[in-house]
């Protein structure tokens, strides 16, 4: 168990396509342990292992604020999705940042759990948007890329000078 670092926009590693994994085994199990500690120390609601620098598809989420329901995703795919929502969204690794971002409203997802079973989830909610929002991390996208461009250079700006700051502490 370790909390690892996460990266933050515009950091180009952020980009990478993930690979499917081809094994549930102890390694893909530990790396699923370390980004529940990650992202409960960070904290936040989901993690996608493309913010640590880890390129395979899976992803960690928990909505509750007692941590209560950990849940898994490897190798996430949306089956189906429809109607659209618009909700406020952060993220972990554009710190400090949030705005309304559009999404399907409900998505019926088919993935592996860390036992290598696979299941299906039909949800609405926060619970869809944050699947949707950890999928893209998998496909290098971020929230931000929904915005305008005028919004992605301010912010690229702002973090540039904040990770500046940051390095010459
Ligand atoms: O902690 C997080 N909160 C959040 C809120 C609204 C929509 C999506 C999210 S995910 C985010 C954690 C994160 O960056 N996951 O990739
Ligand atoms: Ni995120």
């Amino acid at each position: 168990m370790a909390i690892r670092d996460i990266l933050s926009y515009p950091d180009p590693r952020l980009r990478t396509v993930a690979k499917p994994v081809n094994t549930v085994d102890d390694v893909i199990r530990g790396l699923v342990d370390d980004m529940f500690d990650t992202m409960y120390e960070a904290p936040g609601i989901g993690l996608a292992a493309t913010q640590i620098d880890v390129h395979q598809r899976v992803v960690v989420m928990d909505l509750t604020e007692d941590r209560s329901e950990p849940q898994v995703f490897i190798n996430p795919e949306i089956l189906d999705s429809g109607g659209s929502c618009k909700g406020q969204e952060g993220c972990l690794s554009i710190p400090g940042y949030y705005d309304d971002v559009p999404r399907a409203e409900w998505v019926h997802v088919r993935a592996v759990d860390q036992h290598g079973r696979t299941f299906e989830l039909e949800t609405d909610g926060l619970l869809a948007v944050c699947i949707q929002h950890e999928i893209d991390h998998l496909d290098g996208k971020l929230f931000i890329d929904y915005l305008s461009e005028l919004k992605r250079k301010r912010v690229r700006k702002k973090l540039e000078k904040q990770a500046r700051h940051a390095s010459t502490a």
